[in-house]
């Protein structure tokens, strides 16, 4: 590791030991790729975390709903550290999200971590971050990770991979936005959190989940349903109840490890593009062949395809040609 990369990463010890500061240094080396970034998460470890997400559309709740939570977990001593993302805004840790994050009250609390994340434009994009800050803090000890993501779009389902069950928070009044839920969501919500159920058409909406639950793939766990009146505390403990029930089917079931496995899947493939990008910013020739594809105007899927080639055949044989001769 060069010195510089040290620099920037912090003492594996107090990464273990939950150190804010030290977590707030692994997660921005993180968020910008750091090429140290695999030996720290290697270091860091595994862990037992409960992963869960939190996601719906602007305004739902959510943050409410995520601090209520947070007050419960900590009255049981567990410790939590929340991860929100929002992939609408290219700013990170800002005010701007900081205003979406109502948690101040837990923001003393040496049981709790709360750090904000969001697009920058990072290579690997927000779901790569995201997945290794959820390792991270797994790793690191936390009881819960929680990941509060705003929206039911790609992005966000991208984001939401991350995690093992998935809470999605709605609220009374949608109406035809249960439509836009439906298209987006259903496939990965675990769960559904009606919050403001003190509002009118609660009762409504709830009948429209069901409905739209009905007509959902059988052969999955179907979603609960929980009200919820996150600003006055009222269904917490129903939300905490039915998250524990469906961690306890994905492990009777053997969705737990399945899940796990995908996750790995997807994370290893994005580090592969991940990898390419870099190499090919590395790369003078390749530099050279892009300049060169400009200048003459060429075909953009054809340049692609050319220099593509001739990274990955030109890595080939630099380091690994006489091995792969030696075995033929
Ligand atoms: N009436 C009512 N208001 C609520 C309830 N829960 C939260 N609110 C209010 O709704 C507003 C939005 O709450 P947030 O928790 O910030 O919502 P969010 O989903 O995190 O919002 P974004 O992060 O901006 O997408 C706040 O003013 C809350 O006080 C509820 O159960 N009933
Ligand atoms: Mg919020």
């Amino acid at each position: 590791m060069t010195a510089s990369a040290t620099d920037r990463l912090p003492p594996v010890e107090r990464v273990l030991q939950r150190d804010p500061r030290a977590l707030g240094r692994a997660l921005s080396a993180l968020e910008s790729r750091d090429p140290g970034r695999g030996e720290l998460l290697r270091a860091v470890g595994g862990g037992r975390a409960r992963r869960v997400g939190i996601t719906g559309p602007p305004g739902a709740g959510k943050s409410t709903l995520v601090d209520r939570l947070i007050g419960s977990l900590r009255e049981t001593g567990l410790e939590v550290a929340v991860l929100a993302v929002d992939p609408t805004s290219p700013y990170s840790g800002g005010a701007i999200l900081g205003d979406r994050v109502r948690m101040h009250r837990h923001y003393t609390d040496p049981g709790v971590y709360i750090r904000s994340m969001a697009t920058r434009g990072a290579m690997g994009g927000l779901a790569g971050a995201t997945r290794d800050a959820v390792a991270l803090l797994d790793g690191a000890g936390f009881d819960w990770v929680l990941v509060e993501t705003v929206g039911v779009g790609q992005d966000e389902v991208d984001v939401i991979g991350a995690v093992d069950t998935v809470a999605v928070v709605t609220l009374p009044g949608l109406g035809d936005d249960i439509q836009a839920i439906k298209a987006g969501v259903l496939e990965v919500a675990d769960l559904f959190v009606i919050n403001k159920s003190d509002l009118e058409g609660a009762e409504r909406t709830r009948r429209d989940l069901e409905t739209m639950l009905d007509m959902g793939p059988r052969d999955q766990r179907r979603p609960e349903i929980v009200m919820t009146v996150a600003h006055r505390g009222e269904g917490i403990d129903e939300v905490l109840a039915a998250l524990a029930r469906h961690h306890d089917w994905l492990r009777e079931s053997g969705t737990f490890t399945l899940r796990r496995r995908e996750q790995l899947r997807v994370r290893v493939e994005a580090l592969v593009v991940e990898e390419i990008a870099a190499m090919m910013r590395r790369d003078e020739s390749a530099q050279g062949e892009l300049d060169e594809a400009v200048e003459a105007g060429e075909d953009p899927y054809a340049a692609a395809r050319r220099i593509t080639a001739a990274l990955l055949h030109g890595r080939k044989t630099a380091d690994g040609g006489a091995a792969s001769d030696q075995k033929r």
